[in-house]
């Protein structure tokens, strides 16, 4: 078998800095998968693994959520993050029981994310329970217990929260929705809370719906694609073969970004022989906005179409959309017309002329897409920027025609197959009626947490128990110590994870590790293969089936660990049949049939040829179930982000070797950040203005105005293209920074785009 030694932890003083990428992918995309993918499960395994990704019969890649083609897929339908992804979960190294009784906790929370993460995949469910310093060894059926036992003797079901993130399966997100209703709380807390929730609110107030309205098809039928607040380049790299079939039809894109992100300025496809010489530039059009600008930005864009508009009436408006489709259009012209565009100028950092330049673009455009994530969502006023980018494809009546729409582009590869199969604190009445009606349970009416509130409520002592279903709750949420706090004064924690993290080791008074299998692997039950169902970015739900063998025959499905822990909650009177759910994944696929909207003859249509597409209204038949009936302008007024005297705006975002909080190497290779994470992109302009020369070190201190002194120390300067007055800086290790009130309107997602900071030279303490 093949087994490479752990990587030791990150040294950071060998820290370097080069130049920037110009072209993202290309043939060095190829060899950095390939080679990690060969350092995790070597090469037999490797080929075994990578075939199969995202093909038909294959498992989905448990990278991004971007959609598979709907034609010809190609032998290798992945790309190098994707294979990253997927070597990290394949990978043969293991974390036994002996590695538990080695390390201490006191050892292990010393250690980086990235040091946990690289010891390998959990092999057997562990327990820590009050006093002890070592994990050790329990049975599954002991560790069900105690989760019964201690859910039991709580005062109320909702001092439990039940946290899932978006890698989840719709079988087991089913499940465990339906576990928690049962239960009695609706405390589902998800990763979505800290990422696509913005988009949602929005959508679902503008056109009903909190989902893109587009297909992958209607990527090669957009004349004009506007890529704001995304990294395609790392985080959706098979974006860029659908934005560069797109440019080989014709279509512009516009990249509206703070920073010069390589693959949307070059980029060179590894999946032709093309790819294999030139490249292409991606964005015919780079918007370098300032953080926090995009609202003045779409403002001032309807400003300006609606001026087109007087200069060439009924060239602009759609006038037979907005009449028969659209409420609000009178007061959204009015406030549009009143924009001051020399406020947006200031906001954005843009000049007139680029204001113009897309304008002319968007008036002349006969089919607009505009793709968004993390860079509008993680902002105070996300929802409303949202719904000002909305507007402007309303206007244009951009909506239900084909290669136009909105188009959040998600994150995990399951996250917005979760919300459609209950996670969610607040499911509508029709979705709760509905579980009932099919279960004779009675779900809680309730709302419950949201992550912001989960927090607050272990902060507070109101929230007792918290189980995570996969993800890194400690490390993923703002304002780390707070949140490290919250979750050491919980009487349980639960983890049930694939790999070691951050989350295991800052724990409840008692603690339990339940290892499971991830995507890659087979699942049988029963003896029979089983198979579960996600659903991707454009709302395609398709099949996914794991072949690797298992590195433990003590890991249990996801799906496996729901049911057995029902059984022993709730005892075998339930009316919910939860043993015959676990022996046939089909039977749950019937339950998901009666009960989700979109999924009636689930069985049969997820086996299709691509799978099958859940109904989208706006976008099939230009309905809009909103409150007005019709799909709303929002009329909204202007808000950004002045930076203070003396101060930064800092975003905290993603390397091109990174997984969230999942570290897969030090090597930023597009941005040119080696060897290292602990860095600050500043515009060389304000280091000097600041005081401070590049390669300095510092320490970060944001300023929020509640006299709290959040702060990271030992970050070195690096000079960098972005807008004077803003910054960026790895996530998960600027969290720290991050006001757990700091949230957007609205949504309550954290604001991971947008801290005021102040720097300050790094003083060595032995
Ligand atoms: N390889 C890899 N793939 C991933 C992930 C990963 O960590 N690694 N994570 C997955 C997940 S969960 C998600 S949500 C997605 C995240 O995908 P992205 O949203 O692309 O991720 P971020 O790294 O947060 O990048 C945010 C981008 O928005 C820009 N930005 C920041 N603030 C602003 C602003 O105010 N205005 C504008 N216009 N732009 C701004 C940043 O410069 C950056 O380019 O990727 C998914 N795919
Ligand atoms: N500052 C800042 N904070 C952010 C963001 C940001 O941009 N800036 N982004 C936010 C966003 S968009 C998101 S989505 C969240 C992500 O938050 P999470 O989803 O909670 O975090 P991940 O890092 O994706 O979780 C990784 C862990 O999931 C487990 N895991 C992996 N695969 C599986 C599986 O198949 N099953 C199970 N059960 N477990 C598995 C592994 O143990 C791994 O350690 O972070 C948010 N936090
Ligand atoms: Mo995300």
């Amino acid at each position: 078998m093949h087994r490479s030694a752990p990587k030791s932890d990150i040294d950071e003083s060998k820290l370097e800095v080069t130049a920037p990428k110009t072209a993202a992918a290309g043939v060095k995309a190829v060899t950095v998968a390939l080679e990690r993918a060969v350092e995790e499960m070597g090469v037999a395994r490797t080929a075994r693994t990578l075939a199969r990704v995202n093909q038909r019969h294959g498992f989905d890649c448990p990278g991004c959520a971007w959609p598979e083609p709907t034609g010809r897929r190609r032998p290798a339908e992945f790309c190098e993050n994707g294979a990253k992804a997927v070597a990290e979960e394949a990978t043969l190294r293991t974390v036994t029981p002996e590695f538990f009784a080695e390390h201490s906790i006191d050892e292990l929370s010393g250690k980086s994310g990235y040091w946990l993460g690289q010891q390998g995949r959990l092999t057997h469910p562990m327990v820590l329970r009050e006093g002890d310093t070592h994990y050790s060894p329990i049975t599954w059926d002991d560790a069900y217990r105690l989760i019964a036992d201690t859910l039991r003797g709580l005062d109320s079901p909702d001092e439990a929260a039940f946290y899932t993130s978006g890698r989840t399966a719709n079988e087991t997100a089913f499940l465990y929705q339906l576990l928690v209703r049962s239960f009695g709380t609706n405390n589902l807390p998800d990763c979505s809370n800290m990422c696509h929730e913005s988009s949602g609110t929005a959508l679902v107030s503008s056109i009903g719906i909190g989902k893109g309205s587009v297909t992958i098809d209607d990527f090669a039928r957009a004349d004009l694609i506007i890529v704001a607040g995304q990294n395609p380049g790392t985080n959706h790299p098979r974006m860029l073969s659908a934005l560069g079939e797109a440019k080989a039809h014709g279509a512009k894109v516009i990249a509206v970004n703070p920073l010069p992100e390589t693959g949307l300025i070059g980029f060179k496809d590894p999946q032709t022989v093309k790819g294999f010489t030139g490249g292409i530039t991606i964005a015919d059009d780079f918007l370098q906005i300032r953080l926090g600008g995009d609202m003045a930005l779409f403002q001032g864009l309807g400003k300006l179409l609606f001026e087109a508009e007087d200069r060439a009436p009924g060239t602009v408006v759609d006038r037979a959309f907005v009449d028969a489709h659209t409420a609000g259009f009178a007061e959204y012209e009015k406030q549009m017309r009143a924009v001051d565009l020399a406020v947006v100028e200031q906001a954005t950092g843009l000049t007139r002329e680029d204001l113009d330049r897309t304008a002319k673009l968007l008036a002349e455009s006969k089919s607009t897409i505009i793709c968004w994530a993390m860079g509008l969502t993680q902002q105070v006023h996300g929802v409303a920027t949202i719904e000002e980018a909305t507007n402007l494809l309303l206007l244009r009546g951009m909506i239900g025609k084909p290669g136009a729409g909105v188009c959040p582009v998600r994150g995990h590869s399951n996250v917005q197959g979760d919300r459609t199969m209950g996670i969610w604190e607040k499911m509508p009445e029709t979705f709760l009626a509905a579980l009932d009606r099919e279960f004779g349970i009675t779900s809680p009416r309730e709302h419950g947490f949201d992550t912001v509130d989960a927090i607050r409520a272990m902060r507070d002592g109101r929230g007792k128990v918290f189980v995570g279903m996969g993800g890194n709750f400690v490390s993923a949420t703002p304002d780390t110590e707070v949140t490290e706090a919250a979750l050491r004064n919980c009487e349980l924690t639960v983890q049930v994870s694939t790999k070691l993290n951050r989350s295991h080791v800052v724990h409840g008074r008692t603690a339990l590790i339940l290892p499971t299998l991830g995507r890659t692997d087979e699942d049988t039950q029963g003896g029979v293969r089983q198979q579960v169902s996600v659903e991707d970015s454009m709302s395609m739900v398709h099949l996914s089936t794991g072949r690797l063998t298992p590195v433990s025959d003590q890991l249990r499905s996801e799906v496996a660990i729901v049911c057995e822990l029902a059984q022993e909650l709730f005892g075998p009177e339930h009316p919910v049949p939860w043993a015959e759910f676990q022996r046939d994944y089909d039977k749950i696929r019937d339950a998901i049939a009666n009960v989700v909207p979109g999924c009636a003859d689930y069985n049969a249509k997820v086996r299709g040829r691509n799978g099958f597409q859940l109904p989208h209204p706006p976008r099939d038949a230009r309905e809009f179930r909103t409150d007005t009936g019709k799909a709303n302008f929002a009329a909204n007024d202007l808000h950004w982000l002045p930076v203070p005297e003396g101060r930064l705006i800092l975003q905290t975002l993603r390397s091109h070797d990174q997984y969230n909080t999942t570290i897969y190497g030090l090597d930023d290779r597009y941005r040119g950040i080696h060897n290292g994470r602990r860095v600050v992109l500043v515009n060389p302009e304000d280091i000097t203005a600041l005081g401070f020369a590049e390669d300095d070190l510092v320490d970060v201190i944001s300023e929020f105005g509640d006299g709290v002194e959040r702060k990271v120390t030992g970050f070195r300067l690096v000079g960098y293209s972005t807008p004077r007055g803003n910054a960026a800086a790895y996530y998960p290790e600027t969290n720290p920074l991050i006001p757990l009130d700091h949230v957007a309107l609205r949504s309550n997602t954290p604001v991971s785009k947008a801290v005021t900071i102040r720097l300050e030279h790094h003083v060595h303490t032995a």
